[in-house]
């Protein structure tokens, strides 16, 4: 029993480790493809850059004797391989030791016949790329044809690679095997077998057939469909139970709604504002439609009732001040409230 469950775990982690590396090959296979394109376009900058280059000096009639033009030169070629890789890129400076004569070959024997490198050297040659809209070890098209894969809206995954399986992710607005299909929320305003142009329906429109609020199948979250058979905002803002809370007001805005702070001075509103109170907060009074701070120091009943204490009026309350030292003129008071309020206010 023991045996056989050594033997199970033995053949799980065989198994893990497989899996493992076969999705690492995979991706090997699409980055080596990325990397060969890396060496082959440094490779066009190298031979721009040397265009106009030449042994120093200039191509003296015993050097293009002896040594051939700089412009086809063993030398000319050593410059540009040394800058086809940065030196911290292990991938690039590997497959570039590991093929380096292929580049020797091409410059002298196959660039007149082979002037595209790339083709030569990351499809043709070592085989680590394929031509576009091709895919995979051999090479094979892409869903929806070579010349426009994924009918040209989306990405053959491994598309120019050996690797990858050929399947289109597609661009937003499409989907299905093909990317002919129009995604929730976009109309088909042009379709045959393999062409496809998906449009973005209105706003208001959950499903559509046109580009109008009129040609919505289903209304979104948030519009409703009027007598006309358009999709219209919903007004949140109307309804009877308001979706806010006491002290909010409601924003009707288009497809949705939100809901504000009221006016400190309001207990419950019905918009921005000191203006638009339903009720006055407390420590604030109806005053001809505004509501205006209570002077609590002023009222009849006296509201700091302890010896020593005196009253100050603020902006929806007020405060009882200890009065500590009388001075000509006037007493120094001090209270904790006062002393948090200057705090509050300095750190404002
Ligand atoms: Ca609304």
């Amino acid at each position: 029993m023991g045996l056989d469950l050594r033997l199970l775990r033995l053949l799980l982690c065989v198994f893990l480790v497989f899996i493992f590396q076969a999705v690492e090959a995979k991706k090997d296979l699409k980055s080596a493809c990325s990397t060969c394109r890396q060496i082959t376009d440094n490779f066009s900058k190298g031979l721009e850059k040397t265009a106009n280059q030449n042994f120093g000096g200039g191509n003296t009639a015993w050097e293009e004797r002896k040594l051939a033009k700089y412009e086809t030169s063993e030398i000319r070629l050593m410059e540009i391989i040394e800058g086809l890789c940065d030196s911290s890129s292990f991938e690039c400076n590997r497959m570039l030791e590991e093929h380096e004569d292929h580049f020797e070959t091409w410059w002298f024997k196959r660039k007149a016949k082979n002037p595209d490198l790339h083709k030569w050297f990351c499809i043709e040659t070592i085989k680590v790329c394929c031509p576009k809209g091709t895919f995979g070890p051999d090479c094979n098209a892409c869903v929806g044809g070579s010349e426009r894969p994924c009918h040209g809206n989306g990405q053959c995954d491994g598309d120019g690679t050996r690797g990858g399986n050929g399947k289109c992710s597609c661009d937003s607005g499409y989907e299905g095997e093909f990317c002919l299909d129009c995604r929730d929320g976009y109309f088909n305003e042009e379709a045959n077998d393999t062409f496809s142009l998906c449009t973005e329906c209105h706003l208001s429109c959950k499903t559509c057939s046109g580009p109008t609020h009129q040609d919505c199948d289903e209304c979104k979250d948030g519009w409703e469909e009027d007598d006309n058979e358009a999709c219209v905002d919903v007004n949140e803002c109307t309804n009877d139970a308001t979706p806010c809370k006491e002290d909010e007001h409601c924003l009707n805005t288009e497809g949705s709604f939100s809901c504000k702070a009221c006016d400190k001075v309001c207990s419950g509103c019905t918009g921005p504002g000191p203006e638009n109170c339903k009720a006055c907060a407390s420590g604030y009074q109806d005053i001809e439609g505004n509501c205006t701070d209570v002077d609590e120091c002023s009222q009849q009943e006296p509201v700091c009732t302890k010896e020593h204490q005196e009253c100050v009026n603020t902006k929806g309350s007020f405060l009882c001040i200890f009065a500590l030292f009388d001075f000509p003129g006037g007493r120094l008071g001090v209270s904790m409230e006062l002393l948090l309020l200057h705090l509050k206010l300095s750190t404002v």
